[in-house]
């Protein structure tokens, strides 16, 4: 169970952050108002959320999820893979000790985002990215092998499409794993059940189960009704900002 998130709604600047996506620029007053809606999401789901202050000097830092990962054991502080996101793990660093009297980080030559790395129960998935390298993944490996965990890398830096390795894969407890088609017959899965994500809904590969609900991305009917009629219950929210800057849905908190 989460009991808690953090969180850091959009700058003015966001639109400035780093995007390839091509879908034009991102709304602030909607993006905002897409953000307050998540984080009152969360609180519905039973967590507390602690709003940290919008941060112009770096415009992708709404995406918060990259900045740590954070364990029911552990926290780990990160390395940004992108050299205008790399001041963002500071700014974090108080609200996480908050709560993880100790702290873990990944140094120099590691680069780690959160949003590669991918909680599957007592295992943790690494995505080797173009923002996160090996010399990362394997200082996070150690850092989880301290406090009880298992983890495996996954080489995504062929797969175009994607960012992070949780744009395309989330987890949903007992063994499930939503994963975009592309990646559904990678053997590093093979040990789970696969829910597939067809190419045209990919986006809502990044969905997160927070505690009894499955936040998924509005507009992807096929995925959401796949979900339900599983017995998960849905809650989609309007991510259309977000997805302009490359965003998905669990990179806006940082869950724990
Ligand atoms: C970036 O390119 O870093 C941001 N514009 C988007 C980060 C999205 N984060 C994530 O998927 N975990």
């Amino acid at each position: 169970m989460f009991r808690r998130a953090i969180v850091r709604p959009p700058a003015e600047n966001f639109a400035g952050g780093l995007t390839t996506a091509d879908l034009g620029n991102p709304d602030f007053g909607l993006a905002l108002a897409q953000h307050e809606a998540y984080c009152q999401a969360l609180e519905a789901c039973g967590l507390e959320v602690l709003r940290l202050p919008p941060d112009k000097e770096y415009p992708d830092s709404t995406f918060v999820e990259d900045t740590a990962v954070l364990t029911g054991r552990s926290a780990i502080l990160c390395r940004a893979g992108a050299a205008s996101r790399m001041g963002e793990v500071a700014r974090v660093r108080d609200a996480v000790r908050r709560f993880y009297p100790t702290l873990h980080e990944i140094q120099e030559p590691g680069t780690l985002d959160g949003g590669d790395a991918c909680e599957a129960g007592s295992h943790f998935f690494i995505g080797i990215s173009h923002r996160t390298n090996e010399e990362g993944a394997r200082q996070l490996g150690r850092f989880l092998a301290a406090s009880g965990y298992t983890s495996s890398t996954v080489d995504i830096r062929s797969t175009q499409s994607i960012l992070h390795l949780k744009s395309g894969i989330a987890y949903l407890g007992n063994k499930v794993l939503v994963v975009m088609e592309e990646m559904a017959g990678r053997e590093e899965f093979s040990g789970h059940s696969l829910l597939t994500v067809s190419p045209e809904e990919s986006y809502a590969c990044n969905c997160v189960l927070v505690n009894e609900r499955v936040l998924v991305p509005a507009g992807f009917p096929r995925i959401i009704d796949e979900l339900e009629r599983r017995g998960y219950k849905t809650l989609p929210l309007e991510m259309s900002e977000f997805r302009k800057m490359d965003g998905g849905l669990s990179c806006l908190s940082l869950r724990f």
